[in-house]
């Protein structure tokens, strides 16, 4: 069965996300990623490289095909940053910070998860991530990111291009003290009309509190506490 085929289920396509994430760019990550099947003689010749660069006065793009097919499915796109020199003295030089990454994880020509960098080049941060879990063309789920830790997660459960589940996270200290990000509270929308109607809050990741609005004015009145073992 060829790759292409197996990868054709969405949860099978997901589960390569990790390693389309991880592959970074480098020509050795890639073909660990997915080996390139041996090209006879006469196809060598029509053979393009794995990963291709392409840059102008204001950055590049970086395309990476993952699967061999010749066709790219990882597109990284840079800009152009003027660096000062060691001295001052030594004349600039330019650098490339990463701004984005677009991933094609099911490889149907669609990207599917979209990640947002911020920083100077050598220190960029990832900001955001759009995923689209059920390969519609639609996002249904958006990360934000603070330093490297995820702050916020929006999610269209419903696939109706709406989000419905919006994750709060919070840097925190667990019980040895170390740092530790977890839930704190997670608001829902259960009818789909757009409006939050309700809240679970979380103490070290376990859930503790729902609250649910009775008289629509968009806050939380009623609460309702949870026990270590589930709802009361
Ligand atoms: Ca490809
Ligand atoms: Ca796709
Ligand atoms: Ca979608
Ligand atoms: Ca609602």
């Amino acid at each position: 069965m060829s790759r292409l085929r197996l990868l054709t289920s969405p949860v099978l396509a997901l589960s390569c996300v990790a390693v389309l994430s991880a592959c970074g760019g480098s020509q050795a990550d890639t073909k660990a990623a997915a080996p390139a099947p041996v090209a006879t003689e006469a196809e060598s010749n029509a053979v393009t490289q794995p990963v291709q660069i392409e840059s102008d006065a204001n950055g590049a793009i970086e395309r990476i095909d993952v699967n061999g097919d010749h066709k790219p499915d990882v597109f990284k796109f840079y800009r152009n940053v003027e660096v000062a020199g060691a001295t001052p003295d030594a004349p600039k030089t330019t650098k490339r910070a990463l701004v984005r990454k677009e991933l094609d994880v099911n490889f149907d020509q669609r990207i599917d998860i979209v990640e947002f960098y911020e920083g100077e080049p050598g220190k960029e941060q990832k900001v955001k991530e759009e995923f689209d879990l059920d390969f519609d063309g639609r996002v249904d789920e958006t990360r934000h990111y603070k330093d490297g830790n995820v702050t916020l997660i929006e999610l269209d459960l419903g696939f109706d291009g709406k989000t419905d589940t919006w994750s709060y996270y919070q840097l925190t200290q667990n019980e040895e003290g170390k740092p530790v990000n977890r839930l704190v509270e997670r608001r829902r929308d259960t009818n789909g009309d757009g409006a939050v109607d309700v809240w679970e809050y979380y103490t070290k990741g376990v859930i503790v509190k729902i609250g649910t609005d009775s008289n629509g004015d968009g806050t939380p009145d009623v609460f309702q506490r949870v026990d270590q073992k589930g709802a009361k």
